[in-house]
C-alpha cells in the first residue's frame, strides 16, 4: 500500500485539486439576500412532517431519491439573512465563474429543524462507548439534536443524542441485537458499513427493508464477523443524514491477546467536514442532492464532531489511532506532523506486513488503524496536508487543514513499546487467509465495469467550463473543491454518475449479477479519463470483503481486506471479491451525492 499512498500523494502534488480556503467567505450577506430569494413557503408545517406518510415499499432507485419535505421558509427568517435561502456558497479563493451570479440549484432548499428554535432542542452530548455482549439487546434513537461549533448554533441530528452515534463494541464472533426508532423528520435506514452480517439488516432501502419512516423503529441483528473498525450510518438521503451527524463506530474486539501489538493508548478518530457560511448550515436540495459533480466538500473540519480535537500522551507514548472517514466526499491525507506512524489495519482485516507512512490516505468510508509514537515533548499536528491548484492561475501550491493536536508531555511514558514499535509485524494469520486467494490473482477478470458521467440542462457556462477543462486538468484525484459554484449547482436531477456494465450494455441499479456462496469473482474497474469531468470514486461493496490485487496491472504488495477502495482517475482498479455472505447487496460509489446521482448495482449471493 505504501506504493499506493506514495502514488495517490505524487499525484496530488503534481495534479490535485484546487484549495477552498476556510477563512474566506462568501460575498456579503445582504448583497446574496437580495439576489436570492427564497421559494415560496411549503404546503405542509414542520409540525405535521413526522406524521406524513411514507410508502412503505419503493425501488431502490425511488428510495434513494426520497424526497425532503418541503419547509415554512417564513418562519425561519435570522436578521437579514434567510438561513433557508438559497446562496452563494463559501468560494474560498476561487473567483466567480462569469455567467453563474444568478443562478441558485433547480431544487428548494432544505434544512432541519427550519422554523425552530434551536434551544428546544437538546445540545448533543459527546459521543459514549456501548459494550455489548454476546445476545444483547440495546437501543439506537436518530433524533434532532442543539450543536454548537465555534461558539455558534445549529440543529443537526444525532444517534442517542450524542456526536458523533456512540461507539458499540462488540467481541468477535457475537451477534447484538439493536432496537432503532427513527426520531427524525426524514426517513431513514442504518447500514452497519463492512459488516458480514445476515442480509436481512444491511439497512438498504426497497432491497433488504421498508424505509423506517419518521416515528418507526426497526430491529437489526448485527454479527460480528471480522475484527476491527467499522461504522454505521443511514443509506438514505446519506449527503443531508450522515452530512449532519448520522454516524458513529463499531468496534470489534479481537479475542487474541497479542491480534495487535502492545501500545500506551488507542484512540479512535473520526474525520468529517461540513459547509457553514455566516448565515449558518448551506442547505441541502430538498428533493436531490446539490453538488452532485464533486460531492459537498465541508470548509470545517471536524474530528470527533468537534474542531479542537486535543490528546495529551507522555513523551514515548505509542498511541493506536483507528481513523474512519465519514465525510461526504473528501479523501484526507492525513499526516502526524515529524511523529514516526506506521499502517498495521484497513477495512476489514489487518495488513499482511506493516509499513511505515509518511501521510495515510483516506477515502469515505474506509478505515485505517495506524500506530503512532510522539518522542519529542510539544505540540504535533494532525493535518489534512495536500497539494492545491488553482484552475484559472495555472499555480499548484501546499494546503493544510488542522485537523487537531498531539501535546506531548516532559514525563516518560509509564511503559516504553519503542521495541514492538520498531518492529514490523508480517501478520501470518492474514497471509494463510489470503494464500486460498492467490491463484486467482492474475486471471482475467469475471465482470467490468466502467465509470462514467453524464449531464443534462446544466447552466451554459458550467458545460462550457467543463468542455474547455476536457482532456486539460485529469487529476486523479480530487482533494479539494475546484469549483465550489460549478458544483453546487450540479443537482442530482441533471447529473448521472454511471457504472456500466461494458459486457451488456446496462447501467447502475439495472445491474444485477448473480453469484453463489463461496464464488471468489474478479472485478475490474475502469475510471474513464475521457468522461466529462471524471472524479476518484471510493467503491463499496456490502457484505462482502474483497482484495485490491492491482492498479493498472502493478500487484499490490501490501494485501489488507477491503469493503472500500478510491478507484483514481484513468486507473484500472482490479477487486477479488470474495462471495462469503448470501443475499441480495449493493455496490456503489461512497461519496453521497454521487450515489444518489445513480452510481450504484446490485448483485446477488445464491447459498449453494
Ligand atoms: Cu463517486
Amino acid at each position: 500500500m505504501e506504493a499506493r499512498l506514495r502514488r495517490y500523494f505524487a499525484a496530488a502534488v503534481t495534479v490535485a485539486a484546487v484549495g477552498l480556503l476556510v477563512q474566506s467567505q462568501g460575498p456579503s450577506a445582504e448583497s446574496q439576500q437580495e439576489r436570492r430569494q427564497s421559494p415560496e413557503p411549503g404546503a405542509e408545517s414542520q409540525q405535521q412532517r413526522p406524521e406524513r406518510p411514507v410508502p412503505s415499499a419503493q425501488s431502490q432507485q425511488a428510495a434513494a431519491q426520497q424526497q425532503a419535505p418541503p419547509m415554512d421558509h417564513s418562519m425561519h427568517k435570522m436578521g437579514s439573512v434567510d438561513p433557508m435561502a438559497w446562496r452563494m456558497p463559501p468560494m474560498g479563493d476561487m473567483p466567480m465563474m462569469p455567467g453563474l451570479d444568478d443562478e441558485v440549484p433547480p431544487v428548494d432548499p432544505w434544512l432541519p429543524g427550519a422554523g425552530m428554535d434551536p434551544s428546544m432542542f437538546p445540545e448533543a452530548r459527546p459521543n459514549g462507548i456501548i459494550d455489548a455482549e454476546d445476545g444483547e439487546r440495546i437501543e439506537l434513537a436518530a433524533s434532532l439534536v442543539r450543536r454548537t461549533l465555534d461558539g455558534r448554533t445549529y440543529v443537526m441530528y444525532g444517534y442517542n443524542g450524542q456526536y458523533p452515534g456512540p461507539m458499540i463494541r462488540a467481541p468477535r464472533g457475537s451477534t447484538v441485537i439493536v432496537d432503532f426508532a427513527n426520531r427524525i423528520d426524514l426517513p431513514t435506514t442504518v447500514h452497519w458499513h463492512g459488516l458480514r452480517l445476515d442480509n436481512r439488516f444491511d439497512g438498504v432501502p426497497g432491497l433488504t427493508q421498508a424505509p423506517v419512516a419518521p416515528g418507526e423503529s426497526f430491529r437489526y441483528e448485527l454479527h460480528f464477523r471480522d475484527s476491527g473498525v467499522y461504522w454505521y450510518h443511514p443509506h438514505m438521503r446519506e449527503d443531508i443524514q450522515q452530512d449532519l451527524g448520522l454516524y458513529g463506530n463499531l468496534m470489534v474486539s479481537p479475542p487474541e491477546p497479542d491480534y495487535y501489538s502492545p501500545v500506551n493508548r488507542e484512540e479512535v478518530l473520526i474525520l468529517d467536514d461540513v459547509l457553514i457560511d455566516d448565515a449558518g448550515l448551506m442547505p441541502y436540495g430538498a428533493d436531490s442532492p446539490t453538488h452532485t459533480l464533486m460531492g459537498r466538500f465541508g470548509n470545517v473540519m471536524l474530528v470527533n464532531g468537534t474542531t479542537d480535537y486535543r490528546l495529551t500522551v507522555r513523551r514515548g507514548e505509542v498511541v493506536r489511532f483507528y481513523l474512519t472517514n465519514v465525510a461526504n466526499t473528501r479523501t484526507f491525507n492525513v499526516t502526524f506532523g515529524g511523529a514516526r506512524v506506521k499502517v498495521v489495519a484497513s477495512d476489514v482485516s489487518k495488513f499482511e506486513r506493516e509499513q511505515w507512512v509518511d501521510s495515510v490516505v483516506i477515502a469515505p468510508a474506509e478505515r485505517y488503524v495506524v500506530e503512532a509514537r510522539f518522542d519529542d515533548p510539544g505540540e504535533v499536528p494532525i493535518e489534512n496536508t495536500i497539494q492545491a491548484i488553482n484552475h484559472f492561475r495555472g499555480e499548484f501550491y501546499p494546503h493544510v487543514d488542522h485537523l487537531g493536536t498531539v501535546v506531548v508531555g516532559d514525563e516518560r511514558a509509564a511503559e516504553d513499546h519503542g521495541d514492538a514499535f520498531d518492529t514490523l509485524r508480517t501478520n501470518e494469520d492474514v497471509v494463510t487467509d489470503i494464500d486460498a486467494y492467490r491463484p486467482h490473482f492474475d486471471r482475467e477478470p469475471d465482470h467490468r465495469l466502467e465509470l462514467v458521467l453524464r449531464t443534462e440542462n446544466l447552466p451554459l457556462p458550467i458545460v462550457r467550463s467543463m468542455e474547455f477543462e476536457k482532456g486539460l486538468y485529469v487529476p486523479p484525484m480530487e482533494w479539494n473543491d475546484t469549483m465550489p459554484m460549478m458544483n453546487w449547482l450540479a443537482t442530482g436531477k441533471q447529473v448521472s454518475w454511471v457504472l456500466r456494465d461494458p459486457e451488456t450494455g446496462l447501467e447502475n441499479m439495472d445491474i444485477h449479477w448473480q453469484f453463489r456462496l463461496g464464488d471468489v469473482v474478479k472485478i475490474r474497474i475502469f475510471n474513464d479519463p475521457t468522461t466529462i469531468h471524471p472524479m476518484n470514486h471510493p467503491v463499496h461493496v456490502h457484505g462482502q470483503r474483497y482484495l485490491v490485487v492491482s492498479t493498472d496491472g502493478v500487484p499490490n504488495e501490501h494485501l489488507v481486506w477491503k469493503d472500500t477502495a478510491i478507484v483514481p482517475v484513468a486507473s484500472t482498479v482490479d477487486m477479488l471479491v470474495d462471495m462469503s455472505n448470501p443475499g441480495d447487496w449493493m455496490l456503489h460509489c461512497h461519496i453521497a451525492e454521487h450515489l444518489h446521482a445513480g452510481m450504484m448495482m446490485k448483485f446477488s449471493v445464491s447459498e449453494r
